[in-house]
């Protein structure tokens, strides 16, 4: 993957964290992004020497510096072959009646919203080239609702569609498209998702093996390193103890 370039949003943890160190270890030279700089920061010294970084911090609610970061990106960084669309979170567990709008806003503003404005800006490129490769992060709340799950499961909802969308208008200049919808993986997204609670975070993931950040990143890897004439077009990929959204085996211990 020698001088491709790879674009991961929401690379200061989990996912996004896991699937920058993955390509990075396969070659691709690598933009990740984040509000967080210190996390970017620390992301640098964890990457191989002899690929080229580029961190990038905005807030993918921002359209305009979305537009004018990606929009104007240095020419020796401009040709991206691999877009990871994975900023993205819950926020709050609440039933419909009682959800914060804050929350709500939160949600769609990120998980939907920002993930438009950032194919928005790589899209075009693409296109203009014939091929590149975008994979979506969306979840297992993208196949399935879940009381309570409420708007997150909405929007990732609307990530699935997307995803089937941009294969179906990409598909005339070969540009693969992937949906990966995960089950529960142990990151910092319920600490996210319960406003800094690490108790009840830490209940998530209690009595039974969760997936872990680098599964998700090994199934980019796998996708990645197939042949030109195949796309993994939709993974669905669960904890064992998992069957469903919300049939989770909590006495299968690890
Ligand atoms: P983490 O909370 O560990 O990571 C979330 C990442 O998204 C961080 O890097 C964060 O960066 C970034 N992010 C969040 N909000 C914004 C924003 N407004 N602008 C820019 N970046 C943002 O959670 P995960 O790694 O678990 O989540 C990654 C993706 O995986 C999300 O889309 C999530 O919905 C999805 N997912 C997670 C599952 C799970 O069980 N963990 C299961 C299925 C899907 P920063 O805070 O620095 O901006
Ligand atoms: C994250 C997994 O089940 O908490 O998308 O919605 S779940």
């Amino acid at each position: 993957m020698k001088n491709k370039i790879a674009l991961v949003t929401g690379a200061t943890s989990g996912i996004g964290k896991a699937c920058a160190l993955t390509l990075a270890k396969l070659g691709y030279d690598l933009i990740a992004t984040g509000r967080r700089t210190e996390r970017l920061e620390e992301l640098k010294n964890e990457l191989p020497d002899d690929i080229r970084f580029l961190p990038l911090e905005f807030d993918v609610r921002d359209r305009e510096k979305v537009a004018s970061l990606l929009g104007n990106l240095p020419a020796d960084w401009s040709e991206i072959a691999v877009l990871v669309n994975n900023a993205g979170n819950a926020h709050g567990l609440d039933p419909i009646q009682t959800g914060s709008v804050d929350d709500w806003d939160a949600m769609i503003d990120i998980n939907v919203k920002g993930l438009l404005y950032v194919s928005k800006a790589i899209i075009p490129g693409m296109t203009q080239r014939n091929s590149g490769h975008i994979i979506n992060i969306g979840s297992i709340a993208g196949k399935e609702v879940y009381p309570n799950g409420n708007v997150y499961c909405a929007s990732k909802h609307a990530v699935d569609a997307l995803t089937n969308g941009m294969r179906m208008d990409l598909n005339p200049f070969g540009i693969k498209v992937m949906g990966i919808h995960p089950g529960l993986v142990e990151t910092e997204f319920s600490l996210v998702r319960f406003k800094g609670d690490s108790q009840r975070a830490g209940t998530v993931y209690k009595g039974y093996a969760p997936l872990l950040a680098q599964d998700i990143a090994d199934i980019v890897e796998f996708a990645l390193t197939r042949p030109a004439h195949v796309v993994l077009a939709d993974v669905v990929v669960l904890p064992t103890a998992q069957a469903s959204a919300t049939v989770i085996n909590k006495k299968l211990n690890p």
